[in-house]
């Protein structure tokens, strides 16, 4: 689906208010959060029906993933973590890809490999995540540097979260890109919390940006529930690396409204006073009070969307899970090119254990 399918086409001219992006671009941006926001919650529901394994939802941070993937090129590469659908969806994945992955099912371009919603596709320029925090950041550096060496005029973005800045791994992967010059962008999603840990128990600092003055890289605090602030600041330092002036460091400031993943309840940790304040600074609300004073939208544009949305995540979800499952072979895939012993092994042991299960079906 794309925006001029449902009309979304300004109603009225836009009045003089800056805006960085042309109306239709605003829409787009909103089509893409709220698609992003729906995916997510129809995954929730899904993995209570027991539909799906498991699911790491990004509501409430929409803003941070869509802003900063929309400022990118899609010669760039991203390397996402493991909350990312509004990046995906941002970097125009179809949501039958989407649940495909989510389903683990044949027509996964990952084949089953991976984790629920950790999503990759080489055809846009996403990289698969791996779940350990921030392992993934040197790869970023390492891509990127290949390319200032080739002189390709591309960056590579790595996302993250608060808790991720207090690694090794972290550290390891900053320097390095500091030291070098490296056009690659780190961005952390603050979303104030690392699992049930809140951000003051992992670190003394209270402004994560200044971590990146210890690299002597540029960092950047940006509001993260401003998709407008992101995206300007994800442009500025787009272009900061393509220049030669190296990586930055943007903490996006937001709120994980959800859980960590399905297997988390936040009210242990956190009250909903905490909650709802924090709904209150939703970042899709924000931004559709945007668009309204802009004359871009209404509340009844706003249903028609919302439910055209449903439909086409109900749909891709319903898909998705009538298509097979890999078979069992597919396990030992796509790691050696010639299979050694005791994988052979385990195959043969696999495939005994799915057999006798069908003969007991
Ligand atoms: C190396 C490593 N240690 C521990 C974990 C377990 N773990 C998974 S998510 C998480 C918290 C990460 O928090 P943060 O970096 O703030 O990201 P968020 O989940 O909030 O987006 C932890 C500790 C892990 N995945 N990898
Ligand atoms: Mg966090």
């Amino acid at each position: 689906m794309n925006a001029g399918s449902l009309s979304l086409t300004p109603s009225k001219p836009r009045p003089a208010v800056s805006s960085p992006l042309t109306g239709k671009q605003l829409l787009r941006l909103y089509y893409l959060m709220i698609v992003s926001r729906i995916a997510d919650e129809r995954a929730l529901i899904a993995h209570k029906q027991g539909r799906i394994g498991f699911y790491v939802p990004a509501v409430g941070e929409e803003a941070a993933e869509v802003g900063s993937v929309f400022a990118l090129s899609p010669e760039d590469w991203i390397f996402p973590d493991y909350r990312g659908s509004g990046i995906a969806l941002a970097r125009e994945m179809p949501l039958k890809i989407f649940f495909d992955q989510v389903l683990g099912n044949i027509e996964d371009v990952l084949k089953g490999h991976s984790m629920p919603s950790h999503w990759g596709d080489s055809s846009l320029n996403i990289v698969a995540p791996s779940s350990p925090i921030c392992t993934h950041l040197s790869h970023a550096v390492g891509v990127a540097w290949a390319a200032m060496m080739k002189r390709e005029k591309m960056v590579t973005i790595s996302y993250f979260g608060d808790g991720g800045t207090s690694s090794g791994e972290f550290h390891g992967a900053v320097n390095l890109a500091g030291v070098f010059k490296i056009p690659t962008i780190f961005f952390c999603r603050n979303n104030q919390y690392a699992i049930s840990v809140p951000v003051d128990r992992q670190t003394a600092v209270t402004n994560l940006a200044e971590k990146a003055s210890a690299y002597g890289i540029t960092g950047v605090r940006v509001d993260g529930n401003d998709v407008l602030a992101v995206y300007l600041a994800t442009k500025e330092a787009r272009q900061r690396a393509l220049r030669g002036d190296g990586p930055t460091f943007i903490e996006a400031v937001t709120y994980r409204l959800g859980p960590h993943t399905t297997i988390d309840d936040p009210m242990k940790y956190r009250g909903k006073t905490e909650e709802e304040s924090a709904w209150k600074r939703d970042p899709i609300l924000r931004f559709s009070e945007y668009l309204t004073t802009l004359g871009l939208w209404d509340m009844e544009k706003d249903q028609v969307l919302r439910n055209k949305i449903k439909e086409d995540v109900n749909l891709a979800i319903t898909n998705a899970k009538e298509v097979p499952k890999p078979e069992i072979d597919s396990l030992f895939e796509d790691v050696y090119s010639t299979s050694p012993w005791h994988l052979d092994e385990q195959r043969m042991e696999a495939r005994r254990f799915v057999a006798s299960k069908r003969q007991i079906q």
